[in-house]
């Protein structure tokens, strides 16, 4: 069992692979955040086996468009090779014996820089002259407008509204293992082969074919076993091309792996966004439309499979979700900076506009004078409303969205709360209690089809190939006991076979919750079809003159811990195991009537599947201490709605551990830059996250409200307990500060921070 691998220290994470052959690379990464390349010159060393700048690499690939709707398409080069447009972007790789050597050649290298005027806000970005790339008139990379002028007269007609902007910090999804690369190319068949810590195998794949020049049959992508993707491992990453093509060029397999330092500053950022929100409601607080404008601050580069866009679009697609109203319209848009790519991180655009959406509920809560428990039950969908389509047309399959509300109050006991935030402030006690009610976007198939193979060999033993992979979400145990329920086999029969391009069906990795939801499904549906030809075969044995044809097998015939019968006589039984062998040998007492039923046991099947909507809610209660503006988390409930649950103590890790990972986006995480684009957390003594002893007590309980859109009724997990922090705990440190939590507009809820709101007068 893999989980039982990890914490006994035996997984193969990508430095674990044998690696005696390998030269060992290192990068040589620009100190500044925008400059003009100069000259390359490299150090005077018999130890340095190679230096490949990006002047070199030009003559080995393509440039790369990430061309995605919306986008405004320039080209891509993993190594600069004319101007540096962030620090830490890679413009030479170094190759020698040892990673360590290679890392002090790196430092050697001198590089000369002719230093440009950096553009490191939004504000800039959007106003200033300096255009980053030199294809774009501006910096826009990403700008969609939906439903334009949609909701002006019901906004000019309004009781209420009410409107707040908001910002979101920059952050790093932090994976405990950082990113790697180790890549061969074998010359006898002309193929690379690359190890990448990845949660996208295939679209790797599709990328590098095109940068490199060579078919997608001439690449296997593997990926080893993922400490953490979180979604930074979901997209293609400079060192990824590189690589392959330095080991064609030298003959030889090459590895790096990433230290902390270069993850924290290149390694992927995420989540930066401003949001300008409106709401109009009537006088008695039914929301009737909104109108939002979330500008991303994407970093120097648009990155592949999924753009600039990714955050705030995500974000705008599902804004205001969970609450009725008739008028919605929006305008994504995504600017560059002088900074780190942005790439997803776990609640991609919606832990944003989440919190953004729950704080602005909290303010129309108060201006109606209404309790915000109220205002949310008001309008948030009853079950009974499903299917929804959302004013911004979205399908809503399913969902339990003001029911999750009403058991999260229970279960914290809102009522109780409020007594006690009374009597807190009778004592001159600053104590909040904040509410997050929300839906979430999950199952996204963008991108195209995603495939299950089952393959049965002929003793029996059962391995299953798929297309999304684990980076420690626990798909092994979940999809082989998925596929021994299905079969009617033990579990111990069954091996999942993931990330690796040579075998396993095309699709487009793990994101977005998404792998029970596409995976789980095909998996199922590519089993039962096995299953009615094992039957079909087992009563070929069972019953040789009474022919039961493949469409009856199912009503006629049982299979059950891996024995076939027939149901009018269950006592006649033949094993799974002899079906196998019967359908790949020769058995020449008993052939296989080939007009009947083809030989072999193997199934494929590809879907493209629906987008499907988790919801949630959460109650959280705050004290802050007024001298060191420090708060405590007194209760967190949560209570998730992911439809079908199919293995409840995986679904229970999902929540609980995005909910810590939720913590630490809203308490501390903020990569921090200068004004003259220098980042300036590039350690973990700066970057922080949250450490057991930081993590309360948090309660969590499911609803399981089956999606009508998937075809086992799951729906995607693991994303709501991060989007739900921020939020939650935004409105209950708000609320604890009263009239001056109405300014809370922003999070890291750092001391910093709420001592500012705390000074207000
Ligand atoms: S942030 Mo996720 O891998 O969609």
């Amino acid at each position: 069992m893999k989980a039982e691998e990890f914490v006994r220290g035996q997984g193969q994470y990508l430095a674990d692979l044998p690696d005696q052959d390998c030269l060992h690379v290192a990068f040589v990464r620009s100190p500044h955040a925008h400059a003009r390349v100069g000259e390359i010159r490299a150090p005077e060393s018999s130890a340095l086996i190679a230096i490949c700048t990006g002047a070199d690499l030009l003559a080995d690939i393509s440039p790369f468009r990430v061309i995605a709707p919306g986008h405004l398409d320039y080209d891509w080069y993993p190594l600069a090779h004319d101007r540096v447009l962030f620090v830490g972007e890679p413009v030479a790789a170094v190759v020698a014996e040892t990673p360590y050597i290679a890392e002090d050649l790196a430092a050697e290298v001198e590089v000369e820089y002719d230093p440009l005027d950096a553009v490191t806000t939004l504000d800039e970005s959007i106003t200033g002259g300096t255009v980053l790339h030199a294809e774009l008139e501006n910096n826009v990379l990403f700008n969609l407008p939906v439903n334009e002028g949609a909701t002006a007269d019901t906004f000019a007609a309004a009781h209420l509204v009410v409107e707040q902007e908001f910002e979101y910090p920059r952050q790093n999804a932090l994976p405990l293992e950082t990113r790697g690369v180790l890549a061969r190319f074998d010359p006898r068949d002309q193929r690379y082969t690359v190890f990448t810590s990845t949660q996208m195998p295939h679209l790797i794949r599709s990328a590098l074919s095109q940068i490199l020049n060579v078919n997608e049959d001439d690449i296997r992508v593997i990926k080893p076993d993922v400490g953490g993707g979180f979604g930074l491992k979901g997209q293609l990453f400079p060192e990824e091309v590189v690589l392959p093509a330095l080991a064609r060029k030298l003959g030889r397999p090459l590895k790096w792996i990433e230290d902390r330092r270069e993850s924290l500053m290149a390694g992927g950022h995420a989540h930066e966004e401003r949001l300008h929100l409106s709401a109009a409601f009537d006088a008695d607080g039914n929301l009737l439309a909104t109108k939002s404008l979330l500008d991303g601050d994407a970093g120097a580069h648009s990155t592949f499979p999924f753009g600039a866009g990714l955050d705030p679009l995500t974000g705008a697609l599902n804004i205001f979700g969970a609450y009725r109203h008739k008028a919605s319209e929006f305008t994504a848009r995504a600017f560059a900076t002088n900074k780190a790519p942005a790439v997803s991180y776990r609640g991609v655009g919606q832990i944003q506009s989440v919190f953004a959406v729950e704080r602005l509920m909290d303010i129309a809560a108060d201006q109606l004078k209404l309790d915000p428990a109220e205002l949310r039950k008001l309008n948030l969908y009853e079950n009974s409303e499903f299917p929804v389509t959302s004013p911004g047309g979205n399908e809503f399959d399913t969902g339990s969205y003001r029911e999750t509300l009403e058991i999260a109050l229970d279960r914290a006991d809102y009522t109780g709360l409020r007594r006690e935030q009374e009597t807190a402030r009778e004592e001159g006690r600053l104590y909040g209690i904040g509410l997050a009610t929300f839906n979430e976007v999950s199952g996204v198939s963008i991108f195209g089809y995603d495939g299950a193979s089952i393959r049965i060999g002929p003793d029996g033993q059962v391995r299953a190939f798929i297309s999304t992979g684990s980076s420690g979400q626990g798909h092994e145990k979940v999809y082989g006991r998925l596929v021994a329920e299905a079969l009617g086999i033990s579990p111990e029969l069954v091996r999942v076979i993931e990330g690796d391009t040579d075998f396993c069906p095309v699709g487009a990795g793990t994101y977005a919750s998404r792998s029970m939801v596409t995976t789980g499904n095909l998996l199922e549906s590519a089993a039962r079809e096995l299953r009615d030809k094992i039957l079909m075969i087992g009563g070929l044995l069972l019953s040789p003159d009474d022919l039961i044809p493949m469409e009856n097998a199912a009503n006629e015939l049982r299979i059950a811990d891996g024995v076939i019968s027939l149901v009018r006589e269950p006592t006649a039984t033949v094993t799974f195991e002899a079906v196998a062998q019967l359908a790949h040998m020769k058995n020449f007492d008993f052939p296989l009537p080939q007009e009947l039923v083809e030989a072999g046991l193997e199934c494929t099947h590809y879907e493209q599947h629906k987008t499907v909507y988790s919801n949630s809610s959460a109650v959280a209660a705050v004290e802050i201490d007024p001298d060191t503006a420090q708060f405590s988390i007194r209760r967190c409930v949560i209570i998730g709605d992911c439809g079908r649950i199919f293995d409840s103590s995986t679904v229970d890790a999902q929540l609980v551990g995005g909910a810590a990972m939720g913590l630490g986006c809203a308490l501390f995480e903020h990569l921090a830059y200068d004004s003259n684009g220098q980042i300036l957390t590039t350690s973990l003594l700066d970057y922080l996250v949250p450490v057991s002893t930081d993590i309360p007590q948090i309660e969590i309980g499911h609803l399981e409200t089956p999606s009508t859109f998937s075809a086992n009724g799951t729906k995607g997990m693991g994303e709501g307990g991060t989007m739900a922090m921020p939020a939650v705990l935004a409105n209950a440190v708000a609320d604890a500060l009263m009239d001056k939590g109405r300014l809370l507009n922003k999070i890291p809820l750092s001391e910093e921070n709420i001592f500012q709101l705390l000074q207000i007068s």
